[in-house]
């Protein structure tokens, strides 16, 4: 039945007969992304100022997998030329990487300003033009400058206008050359920043995440204003958000196992979606309620989550051109017996209160968290387009780690099969603008360090220059950013990658 349900019934449901070819049409953009502490380096080059990853790792180098953290990373801060020629071998059309606040701001605050900093990314946004790969630029992926860090970091309020001040000098020096703007990468970060398990290690599970949640949404929603006020006449660009959206499948038919995931989809979706994206603005009601009515029986006076005034309420509605979808993975949802004390009080998982498994007949990748299950794709974008009337989507990350091998077939089927049920999710009306590969190369994965690889490129961290190779992912994705079908069967003469110029490509 699960096997059915989540590796098969995209098939099923539309027919075994029908094999018509599908297209991606010649204005979807195909590209890969990076964040900035994941592969620059550099941390402490050229006047960068500390980040939040920089100062938790270092001071606790015991909580990475195999001790590696982003003090070199890739070193894309030396070797952003090497990154570029790759992304030409590829083919893509964009580039996702993220900017380093503090690197660009060492204190966090414009009163001083790294030029060194500032000029690293101009050199990069420029290579990329050079080669017509358009640049998109996500402005925070989660490496706050630590001295903001010291003054309250996302759970203060003030962090909103130190935000909103520090998107302001990007968009100054970039938005004449930068059309794709993304303003935080994935705001359920709070949950683990909060729950003591990634930087900046903070303890404050079930409070100040949901604190950090709505400055984190307020800073986006001023950074977009500001962006529609002063800049999107002049330069036409757009700027969305990426949400981490994995989709919550109810585990069978019953009534309380489809209610439980409905609640999962709420707080896990709806949280973000809904004060962007719904008629009525806000935070879903069954969240607002739900915790509302646990924050009570633990004895708060109010509700542990924050409430929204009705001007924040306003700024936050429709405030983004798209909605970037981190999409990797699925879980199965089960309604929770009350015997089930499984959880931290008070806590997320606690207030949403279901119990998640994925099937064992999914196909694992090297992180324990990632199993392949195509059909959720296809499921999350009928849902988006059901629940939030047909919104504008980017895939923004999609990816599948392994070990260090450059024969990685695991990918390559992971790829096909999502791409193929993204394909279907577009027939079906999903307006999706482009497609991004997480990721270009390996890199630091957090705390996972380097034991979890998501590259289509390998790189050698062992060697001074970091040398990158192409895996068999890169040159199917290459492939299929030119013939812009998904061939099932295809494989390469050659493993070797080089430069196809653009006029070589299928258009349609
Ligand atoms: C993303 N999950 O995070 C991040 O944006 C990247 O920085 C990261 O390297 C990449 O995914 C791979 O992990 C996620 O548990 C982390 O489903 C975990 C999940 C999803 C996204």
């Amino acid at each position: 039945m699960r096997l059915c349900l989540l590796l098969f019934c995209v098939t099923a449901v539309r027919g075994w007969s029908d094999t018509r070819i599908r297209k991606f049409k010649k204005e979807f953009l195909f590209g890969v992304a990076t964040s900035a502490y994941q592969v620059e380096g550099a941390w402490d080059t050229d006047g960068k100022g500390e980040s939040i990853w920089d100062k938790y790792l270092h001071d606790h180098p015991e909580l990475i997998a195999d001790g590696r953290n982003g003090d070199i990373a890739c070193d894309s801060y030396h070797q952003y030329k090497r990154d570029v020629e790759m992304l030409r071998e590829l083919g893509v059309d964009h580039y996702r990487f993220s900017i380093s606040w503090p690197r660009v701001l060492p204190t966090g605050l414009t009163n001083d300003i790294n030029e060194k900093g500032l000029q690293y990314y101009d050199n990069l946004i420029n290579e990329l033009l050079k080669y017509g790969i358009e640049p998109m630029v996500t402005i925070y992926h989660f490496d706050l400058p630590q001295s903001l860090q010291e003054l309250g970091g996302w759970a203060s309020p003030l962090v909103v206008q130190w935000f909103e001040d520090y998107t302001r000098l990007l968009f100054d020096r970039y938005a004449d050359r930068v059309k794709f703007w993304i303003t935080i990468n994935q705001p359920s970060f709070c949950f683990e920043s909060y729950g003591g398990i990634t930087a900046p290690g903070i303890k404050s599970k079930g409070l100040g995440d949901y604190m950090c949640v709505k400055h984190v949404l307020l800073a986006h929603a001023k950074a977009y204003r500001l962006y529609e006020k002063e800049y999107k006449n002049k330069y036409k660009g757009s700027v969305g958000i990426s949400l981490s959206l994995n989709f919550g499948h109810p585990l069978n038919n019953k009534t309380e196992n489809q209610e439980a995931a409905e609640i999962f989809r709420d707080f896990t979706i709806g949280l973000y979606m809904n004060p962007i994206w719904s008629k009525y603005g806000d935070f879903p009601k069954t969240v607002r309620n739900r915790v509302m009515k646990k924050s009570k029986e633990q004895g708060y006076e109010k509700s542990r989550l924050p409430t929204l005034s009705s001007e924040e309420i306003k700024l936050l509605k429709g405030s983004a051109d798209f909605v970037g979808i981190n999409h990797y993975t699925s879980v199965f949802v089960e309604a929770r017996t009350d015997s089930d004390e499984i959880f931290e009080v008070p806590s997320l998982q606690d207030d949403i209160g279901v119990l998640l498994t994925q099937s064992d007949e999914w196909v694992s990748g090297k992180s324990s968290w990632l199993k392949s299950a195509p059909y959720g794709i296809y499921k999350l974008c009928l849902y988006l387009n059901e629940k939030y009337n047909y919104p504008q989507t980017f895939v923004t990350e999609q990816g599948w780690s392994t070990g260090t091998s450059l024969n990685d077939r695991s990918r390559v089927d992971y790829l096909r099969e999502y791409l193929i049920a993204l394909l279907f999710a577009i027939e079906d009306g999903t307006k999706v603008m482009g497609y991004t590969v997480w990721s270009l190369m390996d890199n630091v994965e957090w705390n996972a360090g380097t034991s979890e690889r998501f590259g289509l490129y390998e790189v050698d961290f062992e060697a001074e220059e970091k040398t990158r190779t192409a895996r068999l992912s890169a040159l199917v994705y290459k492939r299929i950013i030119q013939k812009r079908v998904v061939e099932k069967d295809w494989t390469p003469d050659s493993w070797k990658i080089s430069i196809t110029p653009r006029s070589e490509r299928d258009e349609l």
